[in-house]
């Protein structure tokens, strides 16, 4: 099959791909049909590889309001509500609402997720169910789970033996959240267990870190020095890292060298952090970004995430990365024209990076028909009109398609 006139990732020339038996074949331009090729013209649309989801909790998604409300928009009061959730978990709750969910994404692009999984259940009941849909939907989405301890390694009863249980069931990353242990040294202790557990069982690290606005909560130099240390460097994720708002700079310039000799990745959750954020001051209020545009500028690689899905964090979302996209830019201030033109990458190839997708991710000769089409000339017009994707392929097969809704002005 070939598919005509697209711009590959803004670029001004437009070009052709020819599909064969799943896998880009031909990247070039002017490539002519062959006798009986089916051909599909798109005259000048954007073409992305998928979108990727680095930082999503699927097994929370879709529960806002259930039993009660998030009123005080805290990080904290989630955590309670959801609580209170997970004492009704089912396994049918559980698939009925990822099923759902991953549909949402796909819908928008998206093939590829992290999932964070609260493994602080004695019965890992969420856990037991998303390691089965990773493997049923394996041909549409590509689902990787972290062993997520809500209530932390040390300060939730037998949390490291449940850390350790999730990754031998088959949890492809190990997680931690450091700011929520009781006490520094439980903090500090958790994150050496995380990396003790990642590296006997051989798997990735990805940490909620310092979400919240408590310039003393600095798990991310550990977790940083680990990475370094033991050589695990971009197999290493910090998540959310909101505090880093509120380092002070003379301390950011110290831990910036470490962060940039460690080589780990950072995920940023826009929207949901610009909610949870600031709860605790009056004016000025903080923005809860951890620092997008300077980790950038170092050469970090940072990517965004949604981090929910109408749940007890977030009562917004819908699956689709581009109000990530869209708020990290408003709120970090990196709205010039390169910044935008560019910011496809915080949702495609720096995720693909955090994931380790590794080169078999991306529009090239030789890899699996994976990508995207798009209802705009570049993502500056994706972005601004917030451009529906036309078609997500995979294995050069449609598994998602939208027709844009069209309007007509009456004057
Ligand atoms: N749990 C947590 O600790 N932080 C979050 N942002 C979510 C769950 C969604
Ligand atoms: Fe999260």
């Amino acid at each position: 099959m070939l598919f005509r006139n697209l711009s590959i990732e803004n670029s001004k020339e437009l070009y052709d791909i020819r599909v064969t038996d799943g896998r880009f074949d031909k990247i070039g331009s002017g490539i002519e049909p062959m006798p009986g090729e089916e051909v599909k013209d798109y005259g000048g649309k954007l073409a992305l590889p998928p979108f990727v989801e680095s930082h999503v909790h699927l097994d929370t998604c879709l529960t806002a309001g259930q039993p009660r409300w998030n009123m005080s928009g805290t990080l904290f009061e989630g955590i309670e509500r959801w609580e209170e959730r997970k004492e009704t978990l089912t396994r049918e709750d559980v698939r009925e609402r990822v099923n759902k969910v991953i549909r949402m994404q796909a819908a928008n692009g998206v093939q590829y997720v992290r999932t964070h999984v609260d493994i602080n259940d004695p019965d890992l009941t969420a856990l037991q169910e998303i390691l089965e849909l990773r493997e049923e939907v394996r041909d549409f989405i590509d689902i990787q789970i972290v062993a997520f301890p809500q209530y932390g390694i040390l300060s939730y009863p037998d949390g490291r033996n449940l850390l350790e249980k999730a990754l031998q069931m088959g949890a492809d990353v190990a997680g931690a959240i450091p700011h929520f242990e009781f006490t520094r040294e439980y903090s500090v202790e958790s994150l050496n267990i995380c990396f003790e557990l990642a590296q006997k069982y051989n798997k990735l690290i990805d940490v909620h870190c310092d979400e919240i606005d408590d310039e003393a909560s600095r798990g991310l130099e550990t977790v940083a020095a680990r990475a370094y240390e033991t050589g695990m460097k971009d197999m290493v994720t910090a998540s959310h890292t909101t505090a880093m708002h509120s380092y002070n700079n003379a301390y950011m310039i110290r831990l910036m060298r470490l962060l940039k000799l460690s080589e780990m990745n950072f995920v940023a959750n826009p929207c949901v952090n610009m909610h949870l954020g600031g709860r605790v001051d009056t004016y000025p209020k903080r923005r809860s970004l951890t620092r997008v545009k300077e980790l950038t500028a170092e050469g970090c690689n940072v990517s965004f995430g949604n981090d929910d899905v109408f749940d007890p964090w977030n009562p917004m979302g819908n699956g689709a990365m581009r109000d990530a996209v869209f708020m990290g830019l408003y709120a970090g201030h990196m709205l010039g024209y390169e910044e935008i033109m560019n910011s496809y990458k915080f949702v495609t190839t720096n995720a693909a990076r955090t994931l380790h997708l590794g080169d078999a991710y991306g529009i090239r000769e030789g890899n699996d028909a994976n990508f995207i089409v798009m209802d705009a000339s570049d993502y500056y017009d994706a972005l601004n009109n917030d451009a529906k994707v036309l078609a997500s392929y995979r294995k050069g097969a449609v598994i998602a398609e939208t027709v844009p809704a069209k309007t007509e002005v009456k004057f």
